[in-house]
């Protein structure tokens, strides 16, 4: 196994939820040597401790679009550069959907790749309540797929347990803790209290063609990894075929109790879950959680998912000019309008 010498692994978040996932997956994972944060909101950079941190100039009044945050990157670019310089593995993470993660994350991606690092992004998809951002994430999701060596997709709907009474920024923090509690046990060091798959076959399962999908649920019942293992894949199973999964990772995290039994069970079932018998399959283990079970799946090789459908122009979009991907806001385009 090669080992990558320090500073070489970076996370970067990006945008409001990238910036927050980031930052608290920074007290998580052993594994990642730097942090660092983009945004045009000067309050995401603020509420964030240590790492680099680069803010686009935006104006406030006014509505931004993904290709308008592009625009204003422009001057940018070298401190962008500077936050991936040096970087061998760089995991991009984003919400999708609004203007700074859809408009930055492919960006950030395409500069990634120029200084020769492999890229991996994090795609957070919408809640099911934000149907007006569907559009805009599914067309950056696309793009993340064609410019990074692996794609992640994790929903918000399979990170998040119940909305019922909670405020917006209680089920952010839900969200957050269940997604960084699965990624911080996957990039992690071995160490006293995990057994993790490592960097490179985290990085095998990823690279695979097509999509990755990264889903998780806790269970504290008798029949906990069952439960929980059926539910992580049922998430995936309703946005994406679950036959067409390749690799797959099983993190299951727990409390000292947890038992090699239990890792058996999980890795055992997930091919007849996923209905391929010859899916490859690897696990890690961490005892730092709690008496409940979490179980995550990471899994790749996913052709096509659910989110294709959100962009009603998918099959137009060959013959329209994709070059138009970075505009201005108003006051200061010198395109004359098409109409
Ligand atoms: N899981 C999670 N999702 C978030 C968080 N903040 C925003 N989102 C979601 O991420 C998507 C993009 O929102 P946001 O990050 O605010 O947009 P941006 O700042 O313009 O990139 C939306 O679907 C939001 O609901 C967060 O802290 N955690
Ligand atoms: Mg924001």
């Amino acid at each position: 196994m090669s080992i990558a010498p320090s500073g070489q692994v970076l996370a970067l978040g990006i945008g409001s939820a990238g910036v927050r996932i980031v930052s608290a997956l920074s007290k998580e994972t052993t594994l990642v040597d730097r942090f660092a944060y983009l945004s045009c909101d000067r309050a995401d950079l603020e509420s964030v401790e240590g790492g680099q941190k680069v803010l686009i100039d935006c104006p406030i009044d006014q509505k931004l679009t993904p290709s308008m945050v592009r625009g204003l990157s422009i001057p940018h670019q070298a401190e962008m550069r500077s936050l991936v310089e040096g970087a061998r593995v760089v995991f991009i993470i984003a919400g999708l959907g609004r203007a700074t993660g859809s408009g930055l994350a492919p960006v950030v991606a395409e500069i990634a790749n120029e200084s020769g690092a492999d890229t991996v992004s994090i795609a957070v998809m919408p809640f099911g309540f934000e149907e007006k951002l569907r559009f805009y994430a599914g067309l950056a999701l696309r793009r993340l797929r064609r410019i990074s060596r692996g794609v992640v997709v994790v929903d918000n709907d399979m990170l998040l347990k119940s909305t019922s009474d909670a405020t917006l920024k209680e089920i952010y923090d839900l969200a957050n803790s269940e997604a960084v509690t699965s990624l911080g046990s996957l990039l992690s060091n071995q160490s006293e209290d995990s057994i993790p798959v490592g960097l490179n076959k985290v990085l095998g399962t990823v690279f695979q063609h097509g999509y990755s999908f990264l889903s998780s649920a806790s269970s504290g019942s008798p029949d906990k990894t069952e439960e929980a293992l059926s539910r992580a894949v049922i998430g995936i199973s309703k946005r994406a075929e679950t036959k067409e999964a390749n690799h797959a990772v099983v993190v299951l995290t727990g409390d000292s109790t947890l038992r090699a039994g239990e890792t058996a069970t999980a890795v055992k079932r997930l091919s007849s879950m996923f209905g391929n018998e010859e899916i490859d399959v690897e696990y890690s283990v961490s005892y730092r959680g709690g008496a409940q079970l979490q179980v995550s799946v990471l899994a790749s090789g996913f052709k096509a998912t659910r989110y294709d459908d959100y962009d009603p122009l998918a099959s137009l979009r060959t013959v329209i000019d994709d070059s138009m991907e970075y505009s201005l806001p108003s006051g200061l385009e010198s395109l004359p309008s098409c109409e």
